[in-house]
């Protein structure tokens, strides 16, 4: 409890320093202000913690100029304004008299309620919810046959910083909307910002910049009532993907269960455009890069993301951040595709320019070139997550851009926002954004200019200041603009006929998703045109899905009330499935995952116990739900029946007996969950186990029999365990390790 002056803090230690009362310089008298009453007793100030001194990572700018251009934010024990003057009380403002009207004079209450007021900067126009994490990036050497630039030379460590978002929704909208991720990497290199800004998707929605804002305006809200919030689900979205037709595969995957991932720290990244490499001898490679996840790729059910969007819409943020903090540090291997850097830009019929085509890995296997490791959360949220302006245009030697047209949108628009976004164009100076590597620009003065530049000749070339800086060469590692041939023609607004296949690749993807993947897509279809509401949106958009397959576009259609139309222009069959484009079928690590171990009052401890050590000793979180808080059979308990959601657990144990509680007072949900008539099983813990079971996660049982038969999983079943802790920890682990038990369900599709 915070101590208040009623009730003193007796463990603090006695008030440091001058009071009130005393005099402010020894030997003077200093005038006592009217005693004011302190809310509470300040303990003594603590030394700061080592992570309040500011970012160590800030490349001194202002030697030359003795200017301190440290950025400490916290510095000495005694509150301060923001000039620097110890403020005495900061809890009553000033007033003439005790009942008196406050004073124009209380600059240090203007101080604080206007900084306040100015407290918020406008959120990110796309991507504006998301969460990140520092990390360090090591190469394995792969890519210097390609690639001259340092940071991927062989076992170069480089801090990175990532952050992961959703598109669509505000700031504060749900984790769980079904949307593209954003996976936005800045290497802080040694020799300047790399920035890879991706998408947990390889292909996007349109070919060329000039169509973002609208695409955006469709996807975003209605601009009426601003809503919906965070989804696609809704007719000016629909209506443009069924006009753009370009956008059908992105908004495939959307409808996949890539829409929806389990974590952050579970997504595949892609940088989307292709890339241009050169090496040390001037040689070029095209390349698509990828980031591949250690613990696999995965994703949740749609009803799960439903519930998890209510019960805690934070999920994605606070997975990551809980898993480094427990030190469960999330892995990708970078990697990438080489294709040879022809005059055309094409691979084996696909064209390298347009972003709305992957490369299937089958064709073009992904070869690792290093390994990330996110070890470090952010220690503010506002300085580091929000404040991080990436740019795709931030590169260093050896990396080049190619004539993508979305990329060269991309290339004015990220530096663009940020005037508006933080407030002028120095926004480079800040902390999260300082390159770490030594900065000269001859960028002067605008807002918030936090540099004290010396010398008197900002310009190139100069006498006056002896040429300084001078311009580096291959030697200092300069960024190098490859001689691109340039293409003959005349100036026009049309794209090459190779952008006007809108369908093949989506075909592709359909055909190579495994049957319940395939269920899930047609039922986010059918969910989100049924959301739709102007019919002539709903038929334009089913006449897309007949040009990709004729099953996705029947079952639709059946969801839909509506008749399947005949494809303007037949499927055109994969000459080669890509598996590689499913997540099912492969096992992974289970770091971070969490188990609910579900007890009653009397539970056995010592079941509990033992698998809580099996599971923690697996890298498993095992979390206790209990009827109450606190503790029960002496186990302490991190949930109870009425805090837990069946979501946040990957699986679910029950250990003995789970009847009602005597406190029990079921919700309306618990009883629609309920399928126990005897009574046998708490309410809420039916619902948990129901909706674990209809959400294909495997649930164990240890010394359950009463619950097994109330919940009707006696029989066993598909990833239901039954037997000692030691056992059901152990198959528990393993069927972790496939994420999903979707065999417990016959797909529709086939
Ligand atoms: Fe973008 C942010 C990814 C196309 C304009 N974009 C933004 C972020 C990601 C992407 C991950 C969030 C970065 C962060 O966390 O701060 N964007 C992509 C990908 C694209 C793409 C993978 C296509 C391959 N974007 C794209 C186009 C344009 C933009 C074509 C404009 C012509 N994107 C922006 C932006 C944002 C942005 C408006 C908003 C906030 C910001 O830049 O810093 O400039």
């Amino acid at each position: 409890m915070t101590p208040t002056k009623s009730q003193p803090d007796k463990n603090a230690p006695a008030k440091p320093a001058a009071k009130a009362s005393e005099p402010l310089i020894p030997g003077r008298p200093g005038a006592a202000p009217e005693s004011v009453s302190e809310p509470t007793t300040p303990a003594e100030p603590l030394p700061p913690k080592p992570d309040q001194t500011g970012p160590d990572t800030r490349t001194p700018t202002g030697a030359e100029t003795g200017a301190d251009q440290t950025a400490n934010a916290q510095q000495g024990a005694y509150l301060t304004t923001a000039h620097g003057a110890p403020v005495r009380d900061t809890d009553h403002s000033l007033k003439a008299g005790r009942r008196g009207p406050t004073l124009l004079q209380d600059h240090h209450l203007r101080e604080k309620v206007s900084h306040f007021d100015h407290e918020r900067i406008p959120e990110r126009v796309v991507h504006a919810r998301g969460a990140a994490a520092h990390g360090t990036f090591v190469a394995n050497g792969a890519a210097e046959s390609i690639c001259v630039a340092p940071f991927l030379a062989k076992g170069v460590e480089t801090d990175t910083f990532v952050r992961f978002s959703t598109v669509l929704g505000s700031r504060g909208s749900m984790d769980l909307a079904r949307d593209t991720r954003g996976f936005a990497t800045r290497f802080y290199t040694s020799e300047g910002n790399f920035d890879l800004v991706g998408n947990n998707m390889p292909v996007f929605f349109i070919q060329d910049g000039i169509k973002f804002p609208d695409i955006v305006h469709a996807a975003k809200w209605h601009h009426d009532r601003e809503i919906p919030q965070a989804q696609s689900a809704h007719d000016t979205f629909w209506d443009f993907v069924s006009l753009h037709t370009e956008t059908q595969f992105h908004t495939l995957w959307n409808m996949s269960d890539r829409g929806i991932p389990r974590s952050y720290r579970m997504m595949e990244g892609f940088g989307v455009h292709t890339w241009r490499l050169i090496n040390s001898e001037g040689k070029t490679s095209l390349v698509k890069f990828h980031w591949k996840p250690r613990l696999g790729v995965h994703s949740v059910t749609w009803e799960e993301a439903i519930i998890t969007n209510g019960a805690d819409p934070d999920f994605h943020r606070r997975d990551l951040a809980d898993a480094i903090e427990a030190g469960a540090y999330p892995q990708w291997d970078l990697g990438v595709q080489v294709m040879p850097d022809t005059e055309d830009q094409m691979f084996e019929g696909i064209d390298l320019l347009d972003p709305t085509k992957l490369v299937p890995e089958e064709l073009v296997p992904v070869q690792v070139i290093g390994t990330m490791t996110l070890n470090r959360n952010p220690v503010n949220f506002f300085a580091e997550t929000e404040q991080v302006a990436f740019n795709p245009a931030n590169r260093v030697q050896g990396i080049d851009f190619t004539n993508d047209p979305l990329l060269q949108a991309r290339l004015f628009s990220y530096l663009d926002t940020q005037i508006t976004r933080l407030g002028g164009p120095n926004w480079n100076q800040l902390p999260i954004n300082r390159a770490h590597a030594p900065i000269n620009d001859l960028l002067r003065d605008g807002f918030h200019q936090d540099a004290v530049h010396g010398g008197v000749a900002p310009f190139h070339p100069n006498t006056l200041d002896a040429n300084n800086p001078s311009v580096a060469g291959d030697e200092q590692h300069a960024v190098i603009d490859f001689p691109a041939p340039i293409a003959q023609g005349t100036n026009t607004r049309e794209q090459s006929a190779s952008f006007d296949d809108h369908y093949s690749q989506a075909t592709l993807f359909y055909r190579s998703m495994t049957p319940v993947e395939r269920d899930h897509i047609i039922a986010a279809y059918t969910f989100e045109l049924l959301k739709c509401w102007e019919e002539a949106v709903r038929v334009r958009q089913l006449q897309c899905l007949a040009n990709i397959d004729a099953e996705l576009c029947a079952a639709v259609a059946l969801g839909l009330g509506m008749d399947a139309p005949k494809p303007t222009q037949p499927p055109v069959e994969p000459a080669h499935l890509s598996p590689s484009l499913s997540q099912l079928g492969q096992t992974f690590p289970v770091d971070g995952r969490q188990v609910g171990i579900v007890v009653g009052e009397k539970a056995d401890a010592a079941s509990v116990q033992a698998l809580q050590g099996a599971l923690s000793a697996a890298g498993v979180v095992p979390l206790v739900v209990a009827p109450h808080g606190g503790k029960v059979a002496g186990l302490t308990v991190q949930r109870t029946y009425t805090t837990a959601a069946s979501v946040e657990f990957d699986a679910v144990v029950v250990v003995g007996d789970v009847p009602p509680a005597p406190d029990a007072q079921p919700t309306l949900d618990a009883k629609a969950g309920a399928d126990d008539p005897n009574g046998a099983v708490d309410p809420r813990v039916s619902k948990i186990v129901g909706e674990a079971w209809r959400h294909a996660k495997a649930i164990g049982l240890v010394d359950a029999k009463a619950a097994a038969q109330a919940l009707n999983l006696a029989d066993g079943g598909v990833a239901i365990v039954a037997g000692d802790a030691a056992t059901v920890a152990n198959e528990l682990v393993t069927l972790l390790g496939s994420h999903r038990a979707w065999e417990r369900f016959v797909p529709v599709s086939q």
